[in-house]
């Protein structure tokens, strides 16, 4: 009989997953599965949110083991928004090569192909998001952004402070946001939150009460939580630790072309 005494047997405590399509899901890393994709060698791709769940985005956690990355450049029509979670990587675009470390962040627009490969001896997760890009009449497409959370400035929003790695604010070329929240241990949002926008929210640090459409439900580290239009949301922050999420929204389009 094939052992399985390694295996963590512990459902109830284990698994905190949730799905309401139409509403949230919650998928937390341990419950997360591994996909194969096609283009990309060494690596597992743990899908997190498709257009299965009603979605305009696809999101994934990518593990990339060393030596492992893209086998062609990733070449699809659509923009890309990526977030080194940890570890390193080599990401080439029009011949240049850049060098990733933790925090890295790279905005693309749609039809700049691009390689990414692990170079290192250590394991490289990163976030990857993809969707289509909706263009506006006599507004130009920005340009990549290649840059690190780091190096983003922190501006106050109501109770928390964000960095916001894509400018959108002053920019209606960008119809998509990452934004990284930050909140001290016992801060909370001014209100409950309804809206348009839809959210792929990634847990980077701490822990906390997110409320979502009646349900209050605790989150942590490395959990995900995708947030469908007019979701009800509030987040507490708890524990010790300062509290951290990135958080893709849609933004600065106006969804008469879904009419
Ligand atoms: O900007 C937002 O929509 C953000 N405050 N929502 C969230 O963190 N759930
Ligand atoms: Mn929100």
């Amino acid at each position: 009989m094939a052992n399985f005494a390694h295996l963590d047997a512990d459902i109830t405590s284990r698994s905190r997953s949730i799905t309401k399509p139409g509403s949230y899901i919650i998928l937390t890393q341990a419950d997360r599965v591994n996909s194969t994709l096609p283009n990309w060698r060494d690596t597992k791709a743990k899908i997190m949110t498709t257009p299965a769940l009603g979605a305009k985005f696809v999101e994934y956690e990518m593990v990339i083991q060393s030596g492992g990355g893209t086998k062609q450049p990733v070449n699809d029509g659509f923009q890309h928004f990526l977030f080194v979670l940890e570890g390193e990587a080599t990401f080439e675009l029009a011949g240049e090569t850049h060098e990733l470390i933790q925090g890295g962040t790279i905005w693309l627009p749609p039809d700049h192909p691009f390689t990414l490969v692990n170079n290192s001896d250590a394991v490289t997760r990163m976030l990857w998001l993809r969707r289509r890009y909706i263009e506006l009449e006599g507004v130009a497409i920005p340009d990549p952004i290649i840059t690190n959370e780091k190096d983003v400035e922190a501006v106050p929003e109501d109770t928390y402070v964000e960095k916001h790695l894509i400018p959108y604010d002053n920019e209606l070329g960008y119809d998509m946001a990452f934004n990284l929240l930050i909140f001290e241990p016992g801060t909370h949002f001014g209100f409950v939150e309804s809206h348009i926008m839809e959210h792929g929210l990634y847990m980077l640090d701490g822990r906390g009460f997110y409320y979502l459409n009646g349900d209050l439900i605790e989150v942590k580290k490395d959990d995900y939580i995708y947030m469908a239009p007019f979701c009800p949301q509030y987040f507490a922050a708890t524990g010790w630790e300062t509290g951290r999420y990135i958080l893709y929204k849609d933004v600065n389009r106006d969804y008469i072309d879904e009419l």
